[in-house]
């Protein structure tokens, strides 16, 4: 009797879960996204390989360890096994194991050397975190500006409601052509701070005086956004990343226009490099 309705609690508590997630999806995203990137789908599908590992390994051992506590408990009058010191048990418990990690290592390490791995890039891009802004250089193509926050002040201080990309929008977004290997390099001017684009699969961290490198190849057109990764200030929050993938032939007519530009608007940039801080405050000290 009691057992019975243990079972029907759980069948009743499962059925909930089951609808709720189903309802809440799409708001909820408890696993990560699988990216447009080959690196993202390569992060993706190692994680998902890790975890049902851990899963199967999950199942075994408290398996095992509750078949156990039922079946030897002591009202049955159990009584201990002795196998101490068992070498065959021991071999056993660290062979296993150990085939277990290095199973799990070898596809890890092969997806680690992929994303450093920026040989034939196409294009190189270097992207410098300030306070609390990005700039985007491409390299070789005399092209650079800055990257600001584009939240109106009003939805900030909940003056109007908040739009649909409240705090991940931004003025100018990094525009890179799909299908094409970008390298990207990132360091920092000020503080500590790190580019993270979920959709890429990784985030880089940004550090004065070091330049970091990876690369990212966007396989659909989109807008795909993040945000500054480490805690950087007092604006922390308020350096969105905005990245445009655009088909090739876009691309390059996008450059050709900014290279037309390049020179005023980087002359115009470059005399305020310290971003005007996106939160209001009484005391205004930049
Ligand atoms: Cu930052």
């Amino acid at each position: 009797m009691e057992m019975n309705r243990i079972v029907a609690g759980i069948a009743a508590l499962g059925g909930g879960l089951a609808s709720w997630s189903g309802s809440a999806y799409a708001e909820l995203a408890l696993n990560m996204p699988r990216g447009v990137t080959p690196v993202s789908h390569d992060i993706y599908q190692l994680h998902m390989t890790i975890f049902w590992i851990c899963v199967v390994i999950g199942i075994g051992v408290f398996g095992v360890m509750f078949w156990s506590i039922y079946h030897h408990r002591k009202s049955r009058g159990a009584v201990a096994a002795q196998f101490h010191e068992s070498t065959l048990i021991e071999i056993l418990w660290t062979i296993i194991p150990m085939a277990i990690l290095i199973a799990m290592a070898v596809p890890a390490t092969a997806t680690l050397v992929r994303m450093y791995d920026t040989r034939d890039a196409e294009l190189t891009v270097k992207v410098t975190g300030y306070q609390w802004r990005w700039h985007y250089d491409y390299l070789d193509e005399g092209v650079g500006f800055f990257s600001t926050l584009s939240t109106p002040q009003a939805q900030i201080r909940n003056a109007a409601p908040k739009g649909e990309h409240y705090l991940l929008e931004v003025d100018n977004p990094l525009v890179v052509p799909v299908g094409k290997k970008v390298r990207i390099l990132t360091t920092a001017a000020d503080v500590i701070h790190s580019w993270w684009v979920p959709e890429l699969g990784w985030k880089k961290d940004a550090i004065p005086g070091f330049v970091n490198e990876t690369w990212t190849q966007i396989e659909k057109p989109g807008v795909y956004r993040g945000q500054c990764a480490e805690l950087c200030g007092r604006d922390h929050g308020f350096m969105p990343i905005v990245v445009k993938a655009i088909p090739e032939a876009e691309f390059k007519e996008w450059l050709t226009q900014m290279k037309a530009k390049a020179t005023p608007q980087t002359a115009q940039n470059e005399s305020h490099p310290v971003s005007q801080p996106a939160t209001v405050s009484g005391d205004q000290t930049l």
